[in-house]
């Protein structure tokens, strides 16, 4: 595809050329030629600096030395790469390989025949309620819980208590061919008794429920990662309602907040929805951009569920409205 750039976008375009991939940096052009030679460029790792097979090279020390020096100084220049990639990321970055086609969303909003709740709609997608108020909830029912990462974002980690399967599996429904709904509790449930509590009171059909361990970050990287759920796929209209999501807040931190954005790029429409501890809300994240952000320094928890929109989530919504 051939882009008409603006002189002020090609160093951005440039820029993000590095961050294809899944956000991953990739070797520079410039850098390329050089791979060739040292395969460190591409995939720096600690095997050399205890290497077993130094010797067994027969190399001359010195030159040995000098291989080590050399890819030593690769291995800064690929952490100053990865350093620089990671500070471009910013919302304006994003914008420039949205309208340039470079990253193509996986998911867009979308209109479908799915029962939808009014009120949460009425309110633009999110209902921030009362906080929780029933048995405290232990520390180690959070913290001594399996928790498993997606690839491409290892600074967040979830803990599975449900899941398609009953395995402690980050897998999609639909990978299953079925709705986010109707979850089989995983061998997490048993150690969070009053969690498990908190989900059934809602009374409402649901799909995921996976705990969400983050470290801290900044508002950039929030921003950066604002995005769509994929709550609906394999959810046929005629059977199920939309697909939401609730949030109950473990950890306290006046900074916690789930940002949300009817349009991705407008921060016009962006709300901060504070999330200190026992916070609840109720969001239609497939519509909502969302992400969280955690200024810290403690690792936040916080519970989230997909819920099938119907009568019995309405219920239990307005017997929790603040
Ligand atoms: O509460 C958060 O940090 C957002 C998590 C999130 O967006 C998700 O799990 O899909
Ligand atoms: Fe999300």
């Amino acid at each position: 595809m051939s882009l008409r750039l603006s002189p002020e976008q090609r160093p951005a375009v440039a820029a993000a050329r590095l961050l294809e991939r899944d956000g991953q940096p990739t070797v520079p052009a410039t850098l390329k030629g050089r791979r060739s030679t040292s395969p460190m460029l591409s995939r720096p790792s600690t095997r050399l600096w205890c290497s077993p097979g130094t010797r067994a090279t027969g190399l001359p020390v010195a030159a040995t030395a000098a291989r080590m020096h050399r890819q030593s100084e690769e291995n800064d220049l690929w952490r100053g790469m990865s350093t620089l990639t990671e500070s471009l990321k910013n919302e304006h970055l994003k914008r420039v390989l949205h309208v340039t086609g470079i990253r193509r969303p996986s998911l867009v909003q979308r209109q479908t025949p799915h029962y939808r709740m009014p009120k949460l709609q009425a309110n633009g997608g999110y209902l921030p309620l009362k906080k929780y108020d029933g048995p405290e909830i232990p520390r180690h029912e959070y913290e001594d819980l399996s928790y498993t990462t997606y690839s491409t974002d290892d600074s967040t980690t979830f803990a599975p208590i449900t899941s398609c399967t009953g395995e402690l599996e980050l897998k999609g429904f639909e990978a299953y061919g079925k709705p986010d709904l109707d979850g089989v509790w995983t061998e997490n449930a048993k150690k969070c008794p009053t969690v498990v509590s908190w989900v059934e009171s809602i009374g409402a059909r649901f799909g995921r429920v996976q705990l969400l361990k983050m470290k801290p970050n900044t508002m950039r990287e929030c921003r950066w990662g604002l995005h769509l759920d994929n709550n609906n796929a394999a959810n046929n209209p005629d059977e199920n309602g939309w697909v939401v999501r609730i949030w109950l807040e473990l950890t306290d931190d006046d900074s916690s907040a789930l940002v949300v954005r009817r349009d991705q790029f407008s921060k016009a429409s962006e709300v901060k929805i504070s999330l200190p501890r026992y916070q609840q809300a109720v969001v239609d994240s497939e519509f909502l951009y969302h992400g969280g952000y955690h200024h810290g320094p403690s690792i936040r928890y916080a519970l989230i569920v997909s819920c099938e929109s119907g009568p019995a989530l309405e219920t239990w919504i307005d017997s929790q409205l603040p």
